[in-house]
């Protein structure tokens, strides 16, 4: 019965996407039946780097406010909309434009690197920004291109947690933020371990966004996009996954002979649950609701997401 249903929600979905010209584009973290209809699932670049390259009309954004704003940055001529406008991510809420350009007038000579998990006016404050696929290489190639070589100082906003990962791997000091992801803080190292009991032959992958005391413990610290790409390269057959457990659903579609086991079933982030089959067709029966980011700030924040795009 329920699944009747769905096929029907779904059936409605796909006549509606046509008649719109639109296409769904779903973040890992979304639940299994958003992924199910979705044209694309990936992480926030590769949905925006898919968005650019689309001829749609219409974005329908499956995930959090500041990916679609990023969508809306890459593709002002597009029409983007969320299917819940109050999915919006913590993390990204920890930092406002006003406190970056305070800490900014307190290191005037640092180089501005900011986690694409940020408003658009954060961005807009930005000299360049990183995804948790990139943010080495991106602090990579500010250390080779500074002038004065060591002594160049590095914001870097507003995770604490991958701010720490980034400088233990590059081994250089940054300058932080206080925020982090309410969400991966709930994987705790007992997590890990326990896992690792119940499963010895496991392979352990974790975000970077996780407590340095569980990346301690992995074999593997990976962005979503990185850890599908681990799961079906790995020679193992069983992993243990430190993120968000939206995840599981495609690792396992995609990798049918393998197992996976979520680190923690707590690692839930609300915001991205908030998306549903209903309401992605009443986002395409009504095109709504927008997100779209004004000229003034959209340009600015544009420079800083190329010159990424420049480095990866
Ligand atoms: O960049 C993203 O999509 C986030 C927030 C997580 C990840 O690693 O995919
Ligand atoms: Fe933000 Fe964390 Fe949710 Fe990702 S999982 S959207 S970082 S709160």
């Amino acid at each position: 019965m329920k699944k009747e249903y769905s096929d029907n929600l779904e059936k409605k979905i796909d006549e509606l996407k046509k008649k719109r010209n639109a296409v769904i584009l779903a973040h890992n973290y979304q639940l299994p039946e958003v992924q199910d209809v979705a044209d694309f699932r990936g992480d926030s670049l590769e949905l925006s780097r898919m968005a650019a390259k689309t001829d749609a009309k219409v974005l329908v954004f499956c995930g959090v406010h500041f990916m679609a704003e990023t969508a809306s940055i890459l593709c002002p001529q597009k029409l983007v909309i969320m299917p819940d406008l109050f999915a919006g991510c913590p993390m990204a809420n920890m930092i406002t434009a006003d406190q970056l350009k305070k800490l900014k007038k307190e290191h005037p000579k640092a180089v501005v690197v900011g986690y694409v998990n940020t408003s658009a006016e954060v961005k807009a404050e930005l000299d360049i920004c990183c995804t948790s696929t990139n943010a080495v290489a991106v602090v990579n190639a500010i250390i080779k291109d500074s002038a004065e070589g060591a002594k160049e100082e590095i914001i870097f906003v507003p995770d604490k947690y991958l701010a720490d990962y980034v400088s233990k791997q590059t081994g250089r000091k940054l300058i932080s933020w206080n925020g982090f992801c309410p969400t991966h803080v709930k994987i705790l190292p007992e997590d890990i371990k326990r896992e690792k009991k119940f499963h010895p032959k496991a392979k352990v992958m974790v975000h970077p966004e996780c407590l340095p005391q569980v990346v301690a413990l992995a074999d593997a610290v990976l962005s979503t996009s990185k850890m599908c790409q681990f799961a079906r390269e790995t020679e193992a057959k069983e992993i243990i996954v430190g993120t968000e457990v939206g995840l599981i659903h495609r690792l396992k579609e995609d990798n049918p002979t393998k197992e996976f086991y979520p680190a923690t079933e707590r690692a839930v982030c609300p915001n991205m649950k908030r998306t549903t089959q209903e309401k992605i067709l009443w986002a395409l029966e009504e095109l709504k609701e927008e997100v779209r980011v004004p000229d003034e700030i959209r340009s600015r924040a544009r420079i800083a997401i190329d010159k990424m795009l420049e480095i990866i």
